[in-house]
Protein backbone atom coordinates (compact mmCIF):
# COMPACT_ATOMS: atom_id res chain seq x y z
CA UNK A 1 0.00 0.00 0.00
CA UNK A 2 1.20 3.87 -0.21
CA UNK A 3 3.65 4.89 -0.71
CA UNK A 4 4.64 1.35 -2.11
CA UNK A 5 1.85 1.58 -4.72
CA UNK A 6 -1.05 4.61 -4.40
CA UNK A 7 -3.67 1.96 -5.29
CA UNK A 8 -5.96 0.18 -2.64
CA UNK A 9 -6.13 -3.63 -4.38
CA UNK A 10 -3.64 -6.16 -4.79
CA UNK A 11 -1.10 -5.13 -6.68
CA UNK A 12 2.25 -6.89 -7.95
CA UNK A 13 5.00 -5.06 -9.56
CA UNK A 14 7.33 -6.46 -12.43
CA UNK A 15 10.11 -5.90 -14.35
CA UNK A 16 9.20 -4.03 -17.48
CA UNK A 17 9.80 -6.97 -19.61
CA UNK A 18 7.54 -9.18 -17.98
CA UNK A 19 4.17 -6.78 -17.47
CA UNK A 20 2.41 -9.10 -20.33
CA UNK A 21 3.83 -12.39 -18.69
CA UNK A 22 3.02 -11.48 -15.22
CA UNK A 23 -0.74 -10.64 -16.01
CA UNK A 24 -0.78 -13.80 -17.45
CA UNK A 25 0.62 -15.64 -14.98
CA UNK A 26 -1.78 -13.88 -12.38
CA UNK A 27 -4.49 -14.52 -14.47
CA UNK A 28 -3.73 -18.39 -14.69
CA UNK A 29 -3.28 -18.60 -11.28
CA UNK A 30 -6.64 -16.97 -10.37
CA UNK A 31 -8.39 -19.69 -12.61
CA UNK A 32 -6.28 -22.62 -10.69
CA UNK A 33 -7.62 -21.20 -7.63
CA UNK A 34 -11.32 -21.07 -8.91
CA UNK A 35 -11.46 -17.40 -8.56
CA UNK A 36 -13.81 -15.79 -10.36
CA UNK A 37 -15.01 -12.46 -11.13
CA UNK A 38 -11.63 -10.51 -10.82
CA UNK A 39 -10.23 -8.35 -13.47
CA UNK A 40 -6.45 -8.73 -13.88
CA UNK A 41 -5.24 -5.32 -15.01
CA UNK A 42 -1.68 -4.38 -15.96
CA UNK A 43 -0.66 -0.91 -16.12
CA UNK A 44 2.21 -0.03 -18.27
CA UNK A 45 3.70 3.26 -19.40
CA UNK A 46 5.14 3.70 -23.31
CA UNK A 47 8.95 2.64 -22.68
CA UNK A 48 7.67 -0.15 -20.69
CA UNK A 49 4.84 -1.25 -23.33
CA UNK A 50 6.22 0.25 -26.82
CA UNK A 51 10.24 -0.68 -26.01
CA UNK A 52 11.05 -3.00 -23.15
CA UNK A 53 7.60 -5.27 -22.58
CA UNK A 54 6.84 -5.58 -26.33
CA UNK A 55 7.70 -9.20 -26.31
CA UNK A 56 5.43 -10.46 -23.69
CA UNK A 57 2.63 -8.49 -24.39
CA UNK A 58 2.52 -9.91 -27.91
CA UNK A 59 3.04 -13.36 -26.87
CA UNK A 60 -0.13 -12.83 -24.21
CA UNK A 61 -2.19 -11.08 -26.75
CA UNK A 62 -2.02 -13.77 -29.12
CA UNK A 63 -2.68 -16.42 -26.40
CA UNK A 64 -5.53 -14.07 -26.24
CA UNK A 65 -5.07 -13.82 -22.27
CA UNK A 66 -7.91 -12.72 -20.30
CA UNK A 67 -6.82 -9.11 -19.42
CA UNK A 68 -7.09 -5.64 -19.43
CA UNK A 69 -3.76 -4.05 -20.25
CA UNK A 70 -3.55 -0.37 -19.97
CA UNK A 71 -0.96 1.56 -21.47
CA UNK A 72 -0.12 5.59 -20.25
CA UNK A 73 1.65 6.73 -22.90
CA UNK A 74 3.60 10.05 -21.64
CA UNK A 75 5.86 9.61 -25.00
CA UNK A 76 9.20 9.16 -23.51
CA UNK A 77 10.88 7.52 -20.70
CA UNK A 78 10.27 9.75 -17.91
CA UNK A 79 10.97 8.75 -14.80
CA UNK A 80 14.74 8.20 -15.87
CA UNK A 81 14.44 11.85 -17.04
CA UNK A 82 13.14 11.77 -20.54
CA UNK A 83 14.88 9.31 -22.51
CA UNK A 84 12.98 8.75 -26.00
CA UNK A 85 10.82 5.73 -26.56
CA UNK A 86 9.04 4.36 -29.46
CA UNK A 87 6.48 6.33 -28.80
CA UNK A 88 8.26 10.03 -28.66
CA UNK A 89 6.87 12.06 -31.53
CA UNK A 90 8.79 13.09 -34.74
CA UNK A 91 10.53 16.65 -34.30
CA UNK A 92 10.78 16.43 -29.88
CA UNK A 93 13.77 16.87 -27.87
CA UNK A 94 14.29 14.86 -25.50
CA UNK A 95 17.54 13.13 -23.08
CA UNK A 96 18.70 11.02 -26.37
CA UNK A 97 17.67 13.10 -29.05
CA UNK A 98 19.00 16.53 -27.49
CA UNK A 99 20.35 18.83 -30.50
CA UNK A 100 17.82 17.66 -33.22
CA UNK A 101 15.09 16.29 -31.98
CA UNK A 102 13.82 12.65 -33.08
CA UNK A 103 14.10 11.73 -36.77
CA UNK A 104 11.44 8.83 -36.63
CA UNK A 105 8.23 8.77 -36.42
CA UNK A 106 6.00 7.59 -33.40
CA UNK A 107 5.08 3.54 -33.81
CA UNK A 108 1.52 2.60 -33.95
CA UNK A 109 1.20 0.40 -30.98
CA UNK A 110 -2.87 0.56 -30.89
CA UNK A 111 -2.55 -0.65 -34.76
CA UNK A 112 0.25 -3.33 -33.75
CA UNK A 113 -1.94 -4.69 -31.12
CA UNK A 114 -5.26 -4.71 -33.35
CA UNK A 115 -3.47 -6.76 -35.53
CA UNK A 116 -3.24 -9.33 -33.14
CA UNK A 117 -6.91 -9.83 -33.52
CA UNK A 118 -8.13 -8.55 -29.88
CA UNK A 119 -11.64 -8.46 -29.11
CA UNK A 120 -11.47 -4.55 -27.61
CA UNK A 121 -8.56 -2.23 -28.46
CA UNK A 122 -9.20 1.92 -27.64
CA UNK A 123 -7.39 4.91 -27.78
CA UNK A 124 -8.02 7.52 -24.78
CA UNK A 125 -6.77 10.91 -23.75
CA UNK A 126 -6.13 11.78 -19.79
CA UNK A 127 -7.65 15.15 -20.85
CA UNK A 128 -10.69 12.80 -21.93
CA UNK A 129 -11.71 11.31 -18.64
CA UNK A 130 -15.46 10.61 -19.06
CA UNK A 131 -14.38 8.62 -22.73
CA UNK A 132 -11.27 6.51 -20.56
CA UNK A 133 -14.14 6.16 -18.11
CA UNK A 134 -16.27 4.52 -20.47
CA UNK A 135 -14.10 2.57 -23.04
CA UNK A 136 -12.37 0.75 -19.34
CA UNK A 137 -16.03 -0.21 -18.17
CA UNK A 138 -16.58 -1.27 -21.84
CA UNK A 139 -13.57 -3.27 -21.47
CA UNK A 140 -14.54 -4.44 -18.25
CA UNK A 141 -17.14 -6.87 -19.54
CA UNK A 142 -15.49 -8.19 -22.69
CA UNK A 143 -12.86 -11.79 -22.56
CA UNK A 144 -9.37 -11.77 -23.67
CA UNK A 145 -6.71 -8.86 -24.03
CA UNK A 146 -8.07 -5.63 -24.35
CA UNK A 147 -5.59 -2.94 -25.29
CA UNK A 148 -6.41 0.08 -24.02
CA UNK A 149 -3.67 3.35 -24.47
CA UNK A 150 -3.88 6.63 -22.75
CA UNK A 151 -2.04 9.69 -24.12
CA UNK A 152 -1.13 11.64 -20.82
CA UNK A 153 0.47 14.56 -21.26
CA UNK A 154 3.92 15.50 -19.59
CA UNK A 155 4.61 18.85 -18.65
CA UNK A 156 8.59 18.38 -17.17
CA UNK A 157 9.12 15.91 -20.15
CA UNK A 158 7.37 17.61 -22.73
CA UNK A 159 8.02 21.27 -21.38
CA UNK A 160 5.19 23.12 -20.98
CA UNK A 161 3.54 24.71 -17.30
CA UNK A 162 1.43 22.00 -15.25
CA UNK A 163 -1.51 24.89 -15.51
CA UNK A 164 -1.45 23.69 -19.04
CA UNK A 165 -2.00 19.99 -18.89
CA UNK A 166 -5.71 19.33 -19.78
CA UNK A 167 -5.07 22.16 -22.47
CA UNK A 168 -2.56 20.28 -24.07
CA UNK A 169 -4.10 16.79 -23.91
CA UNK A 170 -7.15 18.62 -25.69
CA UNK A 171 -5.01 19.83 -28.59
CA UNK A 172 -3.48 16.85 -29.40
CA UNK A 173 -6.96 15.36 -30.35
CA UNK A 174 -7.94 18.56 -31.60
CA UNK A 175 -5.49 18.86 -33.83
CA UNK A 176 -5.90 15.09 -35.08
CA UNK A 177 -2.32 13.99 -33.41
CA UNK A 178 -4.32 11.39 -31.48
CA UNK A 179 -7.66 10.46 -32.55
CA UNK A 180 -10.25 9.22 -29.88
CA UNK A 181 -11.35 5.37 -31.43
CA UNK A 182 -12.36 1.74 -29.93
CA UNK A 183 -12.49 -1.16 -31.94
CA UNK A 184 -14.89 -4.08 -31.14
CA UNK A 185 -14.98 -7.06 -32.63
CA UNK A 186 -13.51 -5.54 -35.73
CA UNK A 187 -15.68 -2.79 -35.79
CA UNK A 188 -13.90 0.80 -35.75
CA UNK A 189 -16.18 4.12 -34.47
CA UNK A 190 -14.52 7.33 -33.25
CA UNK A 191 -15.85 8.44 -29.76
CA UNK A 192 -15.76 11.56 -27.62
CA UNK A 193 -14.05 14.66 -29.41
CA UNK A 194 -12.53 12.80 -32.62
CA UNK A 195 -16.27 11.38 -33.18
CA UNK A 196 -17.85 15.43 -32.50
CA UNK A 197 -15.51 16.33 -35.21
CA UNK A 198 -16.25 13.42 -37.75
CA UNK A 199 -20.12 13.87 -37.03
CA UNK A 200 -19.86 17.61 -37.32
CA UNK A 201 -17.85 17.90 -40.35
CA UNK A 202 -15.40 20.76 -39.08
CA UNK A 203 -11.68 20.88 -39.58
CA UNK A 204 -8.64 19.63 -37.41
CA UNK A 205 -6.92 22.50 -36.15
CA UNK A 206 -3.71 23.29 -37.80
CA UNK A 207 -1.04 20.48 -35.82
CA UNK A 208 1.66 23.79 -35.51
CA UNK A 209 -0.52 24.98 -32.63
CA UNK A 210 0.20 21.28 -30.66
CA UNK A 211 3.81 22.35 -31.57
CA UNK A 212 3.84 26.29 -30.35
CA UNK A 213 2.94 24.86 -27.25
CA UNK A 214 5.77 22.54 -26.07
CA UNK A 215 9.42 23.31 -25.12
CA UNK A 216 10.60 19.75 -26.80
CA UNK A 217 9.60 21.02 -29.82
CA UNK A 218 12.21 23.75 -30.12
CA UNK A 219 14.19 22.33 -32.69
CA UNK A 220 11.02 21.28 -35.18
CA UNK A 221 12.17 22.12 -38.75
CA UNK A 222 9.27 23.96 -40.91
CA UNK A 223 9.57 20.82 -43.29
CA UNK A 224 9.12 18.15 -40.87
CA UNK A 225 5.93 20.40 -39.09
CA UNK A 226 4.40 20.16 -43.08
CA UNK A 227 5.33 16.41 -43.20
CA UNK A 228 3.69 15.99 -40.05
CA UNK A 229 0.58 17.70 -41.00
CA UNK A 230 -0.11 15.77 -44.49
CA UNK A 231 0.81 12.80 -42.07
CA UNK A 232 -2.13 13.47 -39.78
CA UNK A 233 -4.59 14.62 -42.72
CA UNK A 234 -4.19 11.68 -44.62
CA UNK A 235 -4.76 9.56 -41.47
CA UNK A 236 -7.53 11.62 -40.28
CA UNK A 237 -9.26 10.52 -43.60
CA UNK A 238 -8.12 6.73 -43.12
CA UNK A 239 -10.56 7.59 -39.84
CA UNK A 240 -13.28 8.88 -41.23
CA UNK A 241 -13.54 5.89 -44.04
CA UNK A 242 -13.36 3.31 -41.54
CA UNK A 243 -16.04 5.20 -39.31
CA UNK A 244 -18.50 5.51 -42.17
CA UNK A 245 -17.62 1.45 -43.61
CA UNK A 246 -17.75 -0.11 -39.99
C1 LIG B 1 14.37 -4.13 -16.07
C2 LIG B 1 14.63 -2.66 -16.02
N1 LIG B 1 15.25 -2.07 -17.05
C3 LIG B 1 15.49 -0.73 -17.01
C4 LIG B 1 15.11 0.02 -15.92
C5 LIG B 1 15.40 1.50 -15.87
N2 LIG B 1 14.21 2.29 -16.03
C6 LIG B 1 13.53 2.83 -15.00
S1 LIG B 1 12.24 3.77 -15.49
C7 LIG B 1 12.56 3.45 -17.13
C8 LIG B 1 11.72 4.05 -18.23
C9 LIG B 1 10.27 4.01 -18.00
O1 LIG B 1 9.57 4.57 -19.09
P1 LIG B 1 8.04 4.34 -19.24
O2 LIG B 1 7.74 2.90 -19.21
O3 LIG B 1 7.60 5.10 -20.44
O4 LIG B 1 7.40 4.97 -17.92
P2 LIG B 1 7.47 6.50 -17.36
O5 LIG B 1 8.74 6.62 -16.57
O6 LIG B 1 7.45 7.42 -18.55
O7 LIG B 1 6.25 6.63 -16.52
C10 LIG B 1 13.67 2.63 -17.26
C11 LIG B 1 14.23 2.18 -18.54
C12 LIG B 1 14.47 -0.66 -14.85
N3 LIG B 1 14.05 -0.02 -13.77
N4 LIG B 1 14.26 -2.00 -14.91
Amino acid sequence: MYPITAVNVPCVNTPFASTGASATGLVAGLKALGRKGITVLAFAGDGGTYDIGIQSLSGAAERQMDFIYVCYDNEGYMNTGNQRSGSTPLGAVSGTTPVLGKQQYQKDMTAIMEAHGLPYVATCSASFPLDLYEKVKKARTIEGTRFIHIQTPCPPGWLFPFSDTIKIGELAVETGLVVLYEIEDGIFRLTSMSESVASKGTQLRPVREYFNHQGRFKTITEEQIDELQEWVTTRWKHFLHRATHA
